[in-house]
């Protein structure tokens, strides 16, 4: 089964979790022991990527070692084509939609193409969308970021992605946001698409998961709530909370 189909068959069973581990944070061992504890807790792939910061060494040494300890589908989540890791399953072929930069809108990808496929990595097509406030994604990704209020324009963006072809549409609002992707806008793009909606950016307990799970979100990713210590505990609330 390709990462694609695994995915897909996850979602249509219900939402999923996806862990996102920044390789610039913690040493790989450290990714690795997070990864686990992810898997074990029951989150469904572990996704590996960072604005900022990702080298083509601690994402090939962070991509091995979680690699190393778990079943799961390790997924690159990539800023752009300067690193590229044979050690993930597969990698998101995304495109920053409503960045103001031809580079993340297409640039990366024709540098990036060739190498992916020289290197076997599963490519896994995703149409990228930031939400204010985009936090640093949208600082270096040069987002014009949808506003929380304009509902038609992130319907407009997801509709697009989804007429091109892109496999599923990520809401993103950025890594620590004070808040998520409003849930008003989630079900309201999740009700004019027929592709999966993926939705990340500063869900940090179950309540916030559980309100993007109910708005209609096929997967929600959470990043930073792995990376404070003791992170376990809230890390097992959020994953039930989106499969309770
Ligand atoms: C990844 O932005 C998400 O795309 C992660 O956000 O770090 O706020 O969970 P958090």
């Amino acid at each position: 089964m390709t990462v694609k189909e695994y995915l897909f068959k996850k979602m249509s069973e219900g939402t999923i979790h996806m862990t996102l581990i920044d390789p610039d944070k913690q040493p790989a061992e450290l990714a690795a022991e997070i990864a686990r504890t992810a898997e074990g807790m029951g989150s469904d792939a572990i996704m590996i990527g960072g604005s900022t910061d990702v080298t083509q060494e601690n994402l090939d040494a962070t991509a091995k070692a979680i690699k190393a300890v778990v079943d799961i589908p390790v997924i690159y989540f990539p800023s752009g084509a300067h690193a590229l890791s044979r050690h993930c399953d597969a990698l998101y072929f995304m495109s920053m939609m409503n960045s103001r930069n031809l580079r993340m809108v297409m640039g990366e990808q024709v540098t990036a193409s060739q190498i992916v496929k020289m290197l076997g990595i599963e490519p896994v097509s995703m149409g990228y969308i930031i939400v204010e406030p985009g936090m640093k994604v949208g600082e270096v990704g040069q987002a014009e970021v949808i506003k929380r209020d304009d509902v038609k324009t992130a319907v407009s963006y997801a509709l697009a992605a989804e007429y091109l072809g892109m496999s599923m549409v990520y809401l993103e609002a950025g890594s620590g946001a004070p808040q998520p992707v409003p849930p008003a806008m989630v079900a309201t793009v999740k009700s004019q698409i027929s592709i999966p909606l993926l939705v990340g950016g500063g869900i940090r307990d179950p309540q916030t998961a559980l309100a993007a799970k109910e708005a209609g979100a096929n997967a929600i990713i959470t990043g930073t709530l792995v990376e404070g210590q003791d992170y376990s505990t809230r890390l097992g609330e959020v994953i039930a909370a989106i499969k309770g």
